[in-house]
């Protein structure tokens, strides 16, 4: 079982390789916008996980760069993901804005909000 997951998780990561999507082209000002923007995000992740791809995905699309972070083999994220969030659920994005701190869960409601932000 283990070993078939490690498998799939595999195919999941070279389909993505293999059909990797373009990314949005920008002037070099409203890049360093995006990129100024994003630096209050970070993901919370597991490298093969399908739903964490579907974000990085999202992410590529829009040209938008941020920290991603190992819940799965780096017990430091792993914590930080369960005391911030409050369970150790990927994908999770940490949003920092005023000083607030929001944990988004859901991939489908991370692409959402990525579209919203930087589309
Ligand atoms: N509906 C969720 C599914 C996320 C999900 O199932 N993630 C798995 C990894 S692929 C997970 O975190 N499993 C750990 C758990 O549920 O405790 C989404 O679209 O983000």
């Amino acid at each position: 079982m283990k070993f078939i997951r490690w498998f799939l998780g595999r195919v999941i990561l070279l389909l993505n390789f293999v059909f990797s999507p373009k990314g949005v082209k920008r002037s070099a000002d409203e890049q360093q916008a995006v990129d100024s923007k994003a630096q209050s995000l970070a993901l919370y992740q597991f490298e093969a996980c399908p739903f964490c791809v579907k974000v990085r995905r999202a992410m590529k699309r829009q040209s938008v760069k941020f920290d991603l972070r190992d819940a799965k083999n780096d017990q430091t994220h792993r914590a930080e993901l369960e005391a911030g969030g409050g369970k150790v659920k990927v994908p999770c994005l940490r949003i920092e804005k005023d000083g607030d701190v929001q944990w988004m869960y859901e991939s489908s409601d991370i692409v959402a909000y990525l579209e919203k932000e930087f589309a």
